[in-house]
């Protein structure tokens, strides 16, 4: 068939974690797609993002077959700190609740992904523009794009938007039908990515008065540290210098004086809102990941979120092709939803716990931030109910 007249089973709109998954756990079940990426592979494949992968996400990666890679070189992290007042909190995961996470980049597991879909020879088209929906009320919808100057028409049964936070797929779903949710946060997260050893062996969310902090990691050479700045920030606004006496400075002494800094070889300024679009379908079209959803990355919440839309929805296509029953899609945006709004309340409220919001929180909101900092200091509990949050609610 030429290949300007493509069928297949479903057609993917989206290359990122959401839709190369999808594409691969279809294949696990025989489902045949094909996935339509607007960018390069290779630009994929660079963009640093996230690095926190859930407890159960790490689960269903293993079980699927994606999990070698992640266990070799990703870092089993029994818990994370927060900091505040001069010293470190650490919520004990394991301890807690006998769980843990795994940090791994975004970027590694993308890899992992397209390397799949290369093995499972499913059809990757990137530098795919132009993508337009045709007929996902009735039963044969067809996807139509321009890539490498030529036009060409997918025809398929279902349609996975899978293209991000600027996607065109949500905008299939008549306005009328369609109810959001958001909030925007006065600040941004500026980020940089630096050869150095991490600061610390696990995590750390910082809150000082001047505004939050985190320092992450991406291996025993490669830090990953953020910094809040203002909501109209530019990267040209934090040279190097500024980044790091920004960072020693909302860190406790100890933990700033063995504090490694280097040129930073990634610096990227990135806004933090929560946005739900509901329902997370229409027709034959179904969203995952930041299509329908944006959380602040406080939580490290977004990826684990686009995983685990895409295991329901993956379920949820094969059980319409093995029984031809469409139960379970017709009640995929409503069990979507009901995990996507748990990591958005966690988000939103570890984003509430540990900003600064300049012309926003009175003195009362500042001693109600450190009363919470000092309960989940004192009470096993609230650190418990942390941890199943941060660690991940059961897919
Ligand atoms: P992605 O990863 O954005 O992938 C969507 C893909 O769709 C493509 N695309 C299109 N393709 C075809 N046609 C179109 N019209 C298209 N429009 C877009 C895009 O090129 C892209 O490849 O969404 P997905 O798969 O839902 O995965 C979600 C995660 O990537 C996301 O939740 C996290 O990375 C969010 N996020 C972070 N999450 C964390 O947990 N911790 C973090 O530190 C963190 N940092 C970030 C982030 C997201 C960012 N951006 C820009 C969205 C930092 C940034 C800058
Ligand atoms: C990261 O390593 O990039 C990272 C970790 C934790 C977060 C956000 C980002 O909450």
């Amino acid at each position: 068939m030429a290949m300007n007249e493509l069928r297949t089973q479903v057609a993917v709109v989206g290359g990122g974690p959401a839709g190369s998954l999808l594409a691969y756990l279809l294949r696990l079940e025989g489902i045949d797609s094909v996935v339509i990426e607007r960018r390069s592979r290779d630009y994929v494949l660079g963009r640093v993002r996230a690095g926190v992968i859930e407890h159960g996400t790490a689960q269903l990666l293993r079980d699927v077959g994606l999990g070698e890679r992640m266990d070799a070189e990703g870092f089993v992290h029994d818990g994370v700190n927060l900091a505040f007042g001069g010293s470190l909190l650490r919520i004990d995961f394991r301890g807690l609740i006998d769980r843990y996470v795994v940090i791994y980049g975004q970027t590694q597991l993308q890899r992992d992904l397209y390397d799949a879909l290369d093995r499972a020879e499913i059809p990757l088209l990137d530098e795919s523009d132009d993508v337009t929906l045709d007929g996902i009320e009735g039963t044969e919808p067809t996807v139509t794009f321009r890539r490498h100057g030529e036009t060409h028409t997918i025809r398929c049964d279902y349609v996975a938007g899978c293209d991000g936070v600027h996607g065109v797929t949500p905008q299939y779903i008549p306005g009328s039908l369609r109810r959001t949710y958001e909030r925007i946060y006065p600040f941004v997260w500026v980020g940089v990515l630096s050869p150095t050893p991490p600061v610390n062996d696990e995590l750390i969310y910082a809150n000082h008065e001047t505004g939050f902090a985190l320092c992450s990691m991406r291996n025993e050479h490669l830090s990953r540290y953020y910094v809040q700045g203002s909501a109209d920030d530019s990267v040209d606004d934090w040279p190097d210098d500024r980044f790091w006496e920004t960072l020693s400075l909302r860190l406790p002494p100890d933990v700033a004086e063995t504090l490694v800094t280097a040129p930073s070889i990634d610096k990227i300024v990135t806004p933090l809102r929560s946005f739900v679009a509901e329902p997370m379908s229409f027709g034959r079209l179904y969203l995952a990941g930041d299509a329908a959803h944006i959380v602040p990355p406080t939580g490290a919440k977004g990826l684990n979120l686009a995983i685990s839309d895409v295991y329901y929805l993956s379920r949820a296509l094969a059980e319409r092709y093995r029984t031809g029953s469409e139960e379970a899609l017709q009640s995929y945006s409503d069990r979507a939803l009901s995990r996507v709004w748990k990591a958005v309340r966690f988000s939103w409220w570890m984003t509430q716990l540990m900003h600064r919001f300049p012309g926003v929180h009175d003195d009362f909101d500042r001693k109600i931030q450190r009363t919470e900092l000092e309960y989940l200091a004192g009470s096993e509990h609230a650190r418990r109910a942390m941890a199943e949050n941060y660690a991940g609610m059961p897919l």
